[in-house]
């Protein structure tokens, strides 16, 4: 019941980054393969509508979005660290950067370089949810070479680093800052066509990159979407009720509350009821016919959560 879940597709680049984080540490876990396109029929009733990649399950608590899952990792498997050289805040703050404006121009580079081959109906869900309403994919041919120049300029970044270090990007010791870094440069890698001769511009990036290819993803069994829905439906959250006096919101367990993700994708609001939230996190228990009560946790950061007013 306590076994790590991956809700997740292998084509999935912010999922590579979960996958490449579970071998860090060395973890076993079970992965679900989910469908690339909505809908998703047996990932809504474990995440109340959130439709995202990767999602993480523990018995029945969910983890939306890699911020939560990637911090509900390193508070179960403290050891090895994510942050071997005690970096936690710049390394979540680095996060923003690579998680926003370098995962947002790697995204519009290769919609915009694959355009003409991607389905209608992938481009038209991608195109929404990267691009907001007002621009398609085809619309990103003509700014390939400027997306190129801002990547060219960021890895140089990342190549002065690993330089630097001789080994990872904050030190001698991998940690999280890596595979913030690592799933970018895999992306590009898989899908770009261009990507593997943009790359071999950076010699220490490709020792690097090598070194975390070969570490691989831990040790990982296949298990069906039923069986996942099952499990949570046999466990109950082990998310203790906890609230924050200083919480800036006057926020309040039990109350009933919506979580919106902030950007103009379009992506569904989740509804529930508050059991936990801090600093960082937000947790909420959502029901279900399938799999009665699940404990959905999101990141503060980049969510808003709303109260219900009746
Ligand atoms: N902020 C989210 C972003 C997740 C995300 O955008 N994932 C992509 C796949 S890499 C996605 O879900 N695309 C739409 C889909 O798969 O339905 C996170 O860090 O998990």
């Amino acid at each position: 019941m306590n076994d790590i879940i991956l809700h997740h597709y292998p084509q999935s680049p912010v999922s590579e980054k979960v996958r490449v984080a579970f071998g860090l540490k060395n973890l076993a876990w079970r992965s679900v393969i989910i469908p690339r396109l909505p809908p998703k029929p047996d990932l809504m009733p474990l995440t109340g509508g959130f439709r995202r990649a990767p999602v993480m399950q523990i018995g029945a608590d969910v983890y939306c979005d890699s911020q939560c899952i990637l911090r509900a990792l390193e508070r179960r498997f403290p050891e090895p660290t994510f942050f071997p050289q005690g970096e936690r805040g710049l390394t979540w703050s680095l996060s923003r950067w690579t998680d926003g404006a370098l995962l947002d121009m790697a995204v519009r580079l290769v919609l915009g370089s694959t355009a003409d081959s991607l389905s209608e109906d992938f481009a038209r869900d991608r195109g929404r949810l990267y691009l907001g309403a007002e621009q398609t994919v085809q619309d990103l041919k003509g700014d390939l070479p400027h997306l190129i120049a801002q990547l060219r300029a960021a890895f140089s970044w990342l190549e002065n680093s690993l330089q630097e270090s001789g080994a990872y990007v904050l030190g001698p010791k991998p940690g999280l800052a890596d595979a913030l870094f690592y799933y970018l440069v895999w992306f590009l890698r898989v899908r770009w066509p261009e990507g593997a001769a943009f790359l071999s511009q950076f010699p220490a990036l490709l020792t690097w990159e090598a070194t975390l290819r070969d570490r691989g993803h831990g040790t990982v069994e296949s298990l069906e979407s039923g069986e996942a829905l099952a499990i949570a439906q046999r466990s109950e959250t082990q998310t203790p009720e906890r609230g924050d006096p200083e919480d800036p919101q006057g926020l309040r367990c039990g109350e009933p509350v919506r979580v919106v993700p902030l950007g103009d994708g379009g992506d569904p609001v989740v509804h529930g009821r508050l059991q936990a939230f801090d600093t960082e996190e937000v947790a909420l228990l959502v029901e279900d016919d399938r799999v009665g009560e699940v404990c959905v946790h999101f990141p503060r950061v980049g969510y808003r959560v709303c109260r219900n007013v009746k």
